[in-house]
């Protein structure tokens, strides 16, 4: 049987351990990502796409390994040498990570889209996957919280450490963000088999890209099946704040809420083995369960998930 073409939605470090998973089971000319860019913004004056950047270091086997984002093997010299300069410290850039920064900033002055910038720097990387922007127009997802009002993302996520009590989520520019030709394309593909949302989290990372109201529709009209990787475990996240965050939206943790939240865009849910007994609750949605070991601490892990996550596809294509 020949590999299936797989078009992976994601964002954040959970969507990324999936996606090595799947380059791994997968030519390059069968896997293309869509990433979400609701959490990129502007800073010390360099355009910031750090979920874009967290996959391309995966991808690239640069990643540091424990953070789950940024590089292994980097260096402080600039930012220690700021921050003793009364300089903005909190989002940790290293020497590596910016060279990489200022390089995307002036493919960008040459009057690049971000779609094309990303291919150059996946070129330079070696990684021969798509990594697409979700959209070359700007979104930005923005929090409203108890304690500050609104926090733009990494406000949020990184200064402020996910603490604040969330109330609201808008994801700024979303509704006139448009497809770029790219994205298009990668959707309209009639070679395509299979859509797969990773476990990221359903409300920043995923949420974004389905706020694009030309993305939804095309996600909400697929040909093929689209399958998602349940984001809980145990009524828990692996990482990040989705469990917290769930609460204060007072949405139920559990897998059912992760599939009535994608209702419409998704037509299975892989539950953790823990999460078993959730399977008719997920079927009751109108979403067909399957259950497989969805911590990946080890590569082996995540490619079991991805060659599970690609065997549930072939079974919902019939
Ligand atoms: N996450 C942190 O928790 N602290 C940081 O200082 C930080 C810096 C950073 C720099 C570049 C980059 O690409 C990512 C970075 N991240 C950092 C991760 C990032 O904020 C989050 O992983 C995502 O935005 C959430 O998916």
């Amino acid at each position: 049987m020949s590999a299936p073409k797989v078009l992976a939605l994601t964002g954040g470090v959970g969507g990324a351990k999936l996606g090595l998973g799947l380059a791994h089971c997968l030519p390059s000319e069968n896997l293309a990502f869509v990433v979400n860019t609701g959490d990129d913004f502007e800073h010390l004056g360099l355009p910031i796409s750090p979920d874009l950047d967290t996959l391309l270091y995966t991808l690239a086997g640069e990643v540091h390994e424990d953070q789950g984002w940024g590089r292994r093997d980097e260096t402080w010299t600039v930012l220690n040498t700021l921050e003793r300069l009364g300089g903005a410290s909190w989002f940790r850039l290293g020497d590596k990570d910016l060279a990489l920064h200022l390089r995307r900033r002036e493919t960008l002055a040459s009057g690049a889209r971000l779609t094309q910038a990303m291919a150059l720097l996946g070129d330079a990387f070696s990684v021969p996957f798509p990594l697409l922007p979700m959209s070359d127009d700007p979104v930005r997802t923005v929090l409203t919280t108890r304690e500050f009002g609104r926090l733009p993302f990494q406000s949020y996520f990184v200064r402020e450490r996910c603490a604040p009590t969330v109330q609201a989520i808008a994801y700024e520019g979303a509704g006139a963000a448009g497809l770029s030709p790219e994205v298009a394309a990668a959707l309209a593909d009639p070679a395509l088999d299979l859509i797969v949302l990773c476990p990221s989290n359903p409300y920043l990372s995923i949420a974004p890209l389905l706020a694009i109201p030309p993305l939804r529709k095309a996600l909400e009209r697929r040909r093929v099946p689209a399958v998602a990787v349940c984001p809980l475990v145990g009524g828990a996240a692996v990482k990040g704040p989705t469990a917290k965050l769930m609460d204060e939206l007072h949405v139920p943790r559990t897998p059912a809420s992760i599939a009535r939240y994608y209702g419409g865009v998704i037509d299975g849910l892989i539950l953790d083995e823990q999460d078993r007994s959730h399977a008719d609750a997920v079927r009751a949605e109108g979403v067909t369960p399957d259950v497989a070991p969805t911590v990946m601490l080890t590569l082996g892990d995540k490619i079991t998930l991805a060659q599970r996550t690609l065997a549930f596809g072939e079974t919902l294509r019939g």
